[in-house]
C-alpha cells in the first residue's frame, strides 16, 4: 500500500511538471507588491499530496512565489500540530495585518482565498 500511494505521487509529481500552468502576468510595481504580501503567507505541504499540488499549482497560476514548508520535517511538524491543530495537509498560515496568525486547512477554502485575494 505505502509503495503504490509512492508511485501514485511520484506520478502526480511528473504530471504536474509536464502540464505546469502559466503564472499571471502582472506590471513590475505590482508584481513587487503581491510578493510583499506573500511573504506573510507560508503553505504546510507534503510533496506529493495531491491537495498540496492543487494548492501550489494555484499559487503558481496566480504568480505567488508562496513559501512551501515540509510538513513532514521538524520544526514545521511539530509548528503544525501545536500552533494549526492538526497534522492535516495543505494548511495555509496567514500572518495579519494586527500580526495574528490564521491557520487555514482544506486545499478548497485556501484557493478560494489566494483567487480573492490575488486574482
Ligand atoms: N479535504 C482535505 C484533504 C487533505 C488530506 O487528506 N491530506 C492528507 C495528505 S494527502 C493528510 O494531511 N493526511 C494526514 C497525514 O498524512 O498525517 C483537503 O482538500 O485539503
Amino acid at each position: 500500500m505505502k509503495m503504490v500511494r509512492w508511485i501514485l505521487g511520484r506520478l502526480i509529481l511528473i504530471l504536474n511538471a509536464v502540464f505546469s500552468p502559466k503564472g499571471l502576468a502582472r506590471e513590475a510595481d505590482k508584481q513587487q507588491e503581491v510578493n510583499n504580501e506573500v511573504k506573510k503567507l507560508a503553505l504546510y505541504q507534503f510533496e506529493a499530496c495531491p491537495f498540496c499540488v492543487k494548492v501550489r499549482r494555484s499559487a503558481k497560476r496566480l504568480n505567488l512565489p508562496l513559501e512551501t514548508r515540509d510538513a513532514k520535517v521538524s520544526p514545521w511538524e511539530q509548528e503544525l500540530i501545536e500552533q494549526g491543530g492538526a497534522r492535516k495537509v495543505p494548511c495555509l498560515r496567514i500572518e495579519k495585518e494586527n500580526s495574528d496568525i490564521e491557520w487555514m486547512y482544506e486545499s478548497n477554502d485556501i484557493i478560494a482565498y489566494l483567487e480573492k485575494r490575488f486574482a
